[in-house]
């Protein structure tokens, strides 16, 4: 069985986490991937405390295991529920698309392991520094809100980097991606895209369908204009979108304004004309609806396989 010290760490079977999707990532689907021996991750994206208390209840409700909540340090509601997670004694807390500094000490105090997503060497220090558990090394194939640095090239770097236990996520959906990550110094891995289409995902089968349909050049990153790009599927919304982005008469904020609400028009209603459906680059190879627990065992046992085999290249 495929083991790492991340899971006697935070008390999980397997070396799997959930990425932490907005408008995906609920109580349900965290609850599904933590009963299958991973770690769930409860997405609190911009909603407000009163939601997020709710759902953590709900996994409380759906799980003995652990699961984690990951903070979206660009919501406007990122200091309210950041005290939730501690009020509610939530085990681990993930961060992304940003520093979450200021946060690390009362987190610390209340026994939370902080695994913050980074997509540098420079953020990991600074976050070993500050006392997180381990961190998430985010390479660029990712869905949603990407750094510049692959996964090939981020996670050794940062490995080398910090000795805290390192997670690597950006294009991992197979056990070779599981595998490869392991040999990069990674001590599990963090997986979104393949968990889109896990049986207990709640998001509109439209966008299922999109994933599984979808082949390795179909996504494209937009809004680096903005400073924050996000990588998505190829859709209409994307095509006009990287249209006005390089259209100089059309400004930052009617930008900022076509981007409001695609996100949910996507997750939730399956508005293929006007959502935005975040997907990372290894869309192309998740090819079956499946449960959590499936995708994890998966996973793990062709990884188990892949490294035991390993030494045939070693004459
Ligand atoms: O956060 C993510 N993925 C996300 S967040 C999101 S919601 C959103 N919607 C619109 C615009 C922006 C976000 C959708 N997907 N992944 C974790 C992640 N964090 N990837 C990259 C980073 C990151 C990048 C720069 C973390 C820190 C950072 O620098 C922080 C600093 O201040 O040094």
């Amino acid at each position: 069985m495929l083991q790492s010290p991340i899971c006697d760490l935070i008390g999980i079977s397997y070396p799997v986490f959930q990425g932490g999707m907005a408008w995906i990532a609920d109580a349900n689907l965290a609850a599904a991937v933590s009963n299958g021996g991973g770690l769930g991750i409860i997405s609190a994206m911009n909603a407000n405390a009163d939601w997020l208390r709710g759902q953590i209840r709900q996994a409380k409700k759906l799980t003995d295991r652990p699961f984690g909540v990951n903070i979206m340090l660009m919501s406007p509601f990122a200091d309210e529920v950041a005290k939730v997670v501690v009020e509610e004694g939530v085990k681990v807390v993930t961060t992304g698309a940003g520093n979450p500094g200021k946060y690390m000490a009362a987190w610390r105090e209340a026994g939370i392991c902080v695994i913050p997503v980074v997509a540098s060497v420079g953020l990991a220090r600074m976050m070993e520094r500050a006392g997180a558990s381990a961190v998430v090394a985010e390479g660029t194939e990712s869905g949603g809100h990407i750094g510049e640095l692959t996964t090939m090239t981020l996670v050794p770097q940062v490995c080398s980097a910090v000795k805290i236990p390192v997670i690597a996520a950006g294009g991992i959906a197979d056990g070779r991606g599981v595998a490869a990550a392991f040999m990069l110094g990674a001590c599990g891995v963090q997986v979104g895209t393949r968990f889109l289409v896990a049986e207990e995902c709640g998001v509109h089968q439209n966008y299922k369908d999109r994933v599984l349909k979808a082949k390795d050049i179909d996504t494209v990153a937009t809004g680096r204009r903005l400073g924050h790009p996000v990588r998505s599927l190829k859709t209409r919304f994307s095509r006009e979108y990287m249209k006005k982005e390089y259209d100089p008469n059309v400004t930052a904020e009617e930008l900022e304004e076509m981007g409001v609400g695609a996100l949910r028009k996507a997750a939730v209603d399956g508005n293929e004309a006007e959502g935005c459906f975040l997907a990372g680059q290894i869309a192309g190879l998740v090819q079956k609806e499946q449960p959590a627990a499936e995708i994890i065992r998966d996973l793990c046992d062709e990884a188990e396989v892949l490294l035991k085999g390993a030494a045939r290249w070693v004459k």
